[in-house]
């Protein structure tokens, strides 16, 4: 069999070039705890985002749920997210002593869906938590303008944004705040971890007491807070990485140029529109298989049957999930389009060393 493909393949800097970026670890001994590499690679993302704070965590889990965590919400307020994500989006809002209410999605980017979100705003609304589901962009404009106008909070999951762009503002630079993943299956990793972006100084302060168990002074403890912290080690990986991240984003639009030109067209196989006004990361791949000569689990297991991991990223769909599909909000039925989605969608491999043969490899197994 030829090699093994998986959906993605961590992106890393030289061997060489790592253990320089770690050698003066060995000297200083100043492992983690907001140290030098921690400081330097949060200065690096507040100018590439454009943004006045850069809050750097351990993973993107913890850097979203306290971030909302942040913004101080009285207990069982409601938030409007999308059901089609990963499952932590959600979790970091419920984790918080909220309410998941969810709005179906766009038919062409999957994500929330501008014009569903007024309905299902109540007196006890108050945020949006959307999701830049793929790297593919939420409706900005739209989403402010409705925050604006019923006072809300806007709080993006950026996880899958890093490096992408609307209307010429970077990710980062959208909503009260966005959080990025920058997890080892991410365009920009860092192994394992995160960060908020905002120009909120006060929620800056907060998050960065939160992360450090609450600390305020090393005296003074204002919250219950956790441990957050990103090591040196990770900021050091970072550090790697922004080195070469342009060059990463093209290698993936090269492959995605080659995705489009085998699959565009083809009956019964949907791909996303290219978005106007941004500029795009090349995050991850979804295909639709709707009416195409195999269905999507049929395309999962031909692709397997070869040595190629797809995945259904994402279903099941979290509305459906046993911890949410009770609550009143809840209900995959609500949101149609998420869930034809969700039976439908296989996200292809995609990373910056797929080739163009590996492209040809999958999809010619497709389209056999
Ligand atoms: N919000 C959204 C919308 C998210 O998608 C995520 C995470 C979060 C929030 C939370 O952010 P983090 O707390 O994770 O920073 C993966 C990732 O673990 C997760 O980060 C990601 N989203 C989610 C969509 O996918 P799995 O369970 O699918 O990962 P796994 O272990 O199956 O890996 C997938 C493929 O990646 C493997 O087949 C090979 C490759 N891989 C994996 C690892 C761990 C590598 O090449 N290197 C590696 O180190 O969850």
């Amino acid at each position: 069999m030829s090699k093994p493909i998986n959906v993605t393949r961590s992106s890393m800097p030289g061997f060489e070039e790592y253990c320089e970026e770690i050698r003066d670890l060995w000297e200083s001994r100043w492992l983690t705890n907001m140290g030098a590499k921690h400081q330097e690679l949060k200065k690096q993302l507040e100018e590439y985002q454009q943004v006045e704070h850069v809050t750097l965590f351990t993973n993107g889990h913890i850097a979203l749920e306290t971030a909302i965590e942040a913004m101080d919400f009285p207990e069982v307020s409601e938030v409007i997210t999308t059901p089609f994500t990963f499952a932590s989006t959600t979790h970091a809002i419920s984790r918080n002593g909220l309410v998941p209410v969810f709005c179906d999605v766009d038919e062409d980017f999957y994500c929330m869906d501008p014009q569903k979100i007024e309905a299902l705003i109540t007196e006890k609304t108050v945020a949006i938590v959307p999701v830049h589901v793929y790297g593919n962009m939420c409706d900005d404009d739209a989403i402010e303008a409705i925050a604006k106008k019923h006072h809300l909070k806007v709080i993006y999951d950026a996880a899958h944004a890093f490096g992408a762009a609307y209307k010429g503002r970077s990710a980062g630079a959208l909503g009260d705040a966005s959080m990025f993943s920058f997890h080892a299956t991410k365009v920009f990793n860092t192994i394992e971890g995160g960060a908020v972006c905002t120009g909120d100084g006060e929620m800056t302060r907060r998050m960065e007491d939160l992360r450090n168990f609450g600390f305020h002074t090393p005296e003074d403890g204002w919250y219950a807070g956790g441990n957050g912290k990103m090591s040196e080690f990770q900021a050091a990986m970072g550090l790697c990485n922004m080195r070469h991240l342009k060059g990463e984003i093209a290698r993936r639009g090269a492959a995605v140029k080659r995705y489009r030109e085998r699959l565009l067209g083809v009956p019964g196989i949907k791909l996303c529109p290219e978005q106007k006004d941004v500029t795009p990361n090349y995050a991850y791949f979804p295909v639709v298989f709707d009416g195409y000569k195999y269905d999507r689990n049929q395309v999962f297991e031909l692709l397997k049957a070869e040595g190629i991991v797809a995945r259904k990223y994402f279903y099941p769909l979290i509305n459906g999930f046993a911890c949410y599909k009770d609550l009143p909000t809840a209900g995959e039925e609500k949101t149609p389009v998420a869930r034809h989605l969700a039976e439908h969608v296989l996200t292809l491999p995609l990373f910056a060393d797929l080739t163009v043969e590996d492209v040809d490899r999958i999809c010619d197994i497709i389209l056999k």
